[in-house]
């Protein structure tokens, strides 16, 4: 985008500093962002991020959300007499003329702007690092337990297999692209296991699965580290909402403990690493043991599962829709990318055993 309708909207926010320069930032499969630069010494660079309203319809709602999540955080950590908060936690910035969090521009596209926090990104997750990533989760979780406003569903059945299946089977019906024809067989071997996958809602329905406030999109590019591999900071918080905690669990191992990235089409690269696994595992259990129910620590071995499933449906949803859902840089990059989870999904369901067995071991240690 020209940099003078990008300044231009930054100047509706207010942000500290001179903005000297723009750089489109790489990150996410939704939202477009700049690194905002400023020349000052002593102001903070800043994030502008274009918000896909074609997925979040209800921007309003979506930015009370994150507020209220920010904001809530942020005592906690206030309370705990933490110093540097502000590379802890996301600060968004209101606009100068109203206390709006976000701004829409003269094409009705909506923005807005937060503080840059500097870290290591997408750093590569070890055993070590994972074990201290499943501790900060335990802890994320624990710390949004006790919001008292009731957040809305910024998606609604974001995370709902039961939903995700109606939509590939939707797909399959239009066959709006006429693609079906070559991946027939592929549906046909994703949607074998359909039923078993929708475990939790059906748990949900029986009173038996409580959801709790998690954040819903937790792939290892939403964390920021710092320099030992600690989670410094977990970031894009739009999809923050009500869900089984198994959204937390599943999404991080999908991305961390996989042996490649989501992207790969060399599916020879394509497994579930253990390791990370239980090195997340016996973290999350120090931190999240205390307030997890049996049921969710049971299932455990299931998020695992339900994680790169439930991706793989969403992608070859998306591919026989036409690409409208996921940016691809190839046409046949969601089929790659289907194929891809798909195959960690078996990689997982094939060390399902062994999952349990360490959570049961996990389990004994503690009491
Ligand atoms: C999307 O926005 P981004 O790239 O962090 C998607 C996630 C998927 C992910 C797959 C709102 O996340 O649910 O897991 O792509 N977010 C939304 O990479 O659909
Ligand atoms: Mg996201």
């Amino acid at each position: 985008m020209e940099q003078h309708l990008l300044n231009k909207i930054v100047s509706q926010f207010n942000i500290r500093g001179t903005v000297s320069d723009f750089k489109p930032m790489e990150k996410g499969l939704i939202n477009d962002s700049y690194r905002v630069y400023t020349s000052e010494e002593d102001t903070p660079d800043y994030v502008l991020q274009h918000i896909n309203n074609n997925i979040f319809e209800d921007v309003d709602m979506l930015m009370d959300n994150i507020i209220t999540v920010v904001n809530h955080i942020r005592r906690k950590y206030e309370d705990m007499g933490m110093t540097d908060i502000d590379r802890h936690v996301l600060t968004f910035i209101p606009l100068k003329d109203s206390g709006k969090y976000y701004y829409r521009d003269d094409n009705g596209k909506y923005w807005r702007m937060m503080v840059f926090i500097p870290s290591k990104s997408k750093s590569e997750v070890t055993p070590e690092t994972s074990y201290e990533v499943g501790k900060s989760f335990g802890d994320f979780q624990a710390m949004l337990a006790d919001i008292d406003t009731e957040l809305g569903e910024s998606i609604p059945n974001f995370h709902n297999m039961e939903f995700r299946i109606k939509q590939l089977k939707d797909a399959v019906q239009e066959d709006k692209v006429h693609r079906l024809s070559k991946v027939q067989d592929l549906v046909n071997d994703i949607l074998k296991d359909a039923e078993e996958m929708c475990l939790g809602e059906r748990l949900y329905r029986e009173g038996k699965l409580p959801k709790r406030i998690c954040h819903c999109d937790t792939k290892v590019n939403n964390l920021l580290f710092d320099e030992d591999g600690n989670v410094l900071c977990v970031i894009d918080l739009d999809t923050v909402m009500p869900n089984f905690i198994f959204s937390d669990v599943g999404d991080f191992l999908r991305t961390a403990a996989s042996t490649t990235n989501e992207d790969d089409a060399d599916m020879n690269k394509v497994s579930f690493n253990m390791s990370i696994f239980k090195a997340f595992i016996k973290g999350y259990m120090e931190t999240a043991g205390s307030f997890l129910l049996p049921v969710e620590i049971e299932n455990i071995p299931y998020a695992a599962q339900l994680f790169p499933y439930m991706q793989a449906v969403r992608f070859l949803t998306d591919y026989l829709n036409g690409d409208t859902y996921y940016k691809i840089t190839y046409p046949e990059l969601n089929l790659d990318r289907t194929r891809n989870q798909f195959k960690l999904y078996k990689s997982v369901t094939e060390q399902k055993d062994q999952m349990a067995a360490f959570i049961r071991e996990c389990l004994a240690n503690k009491s």
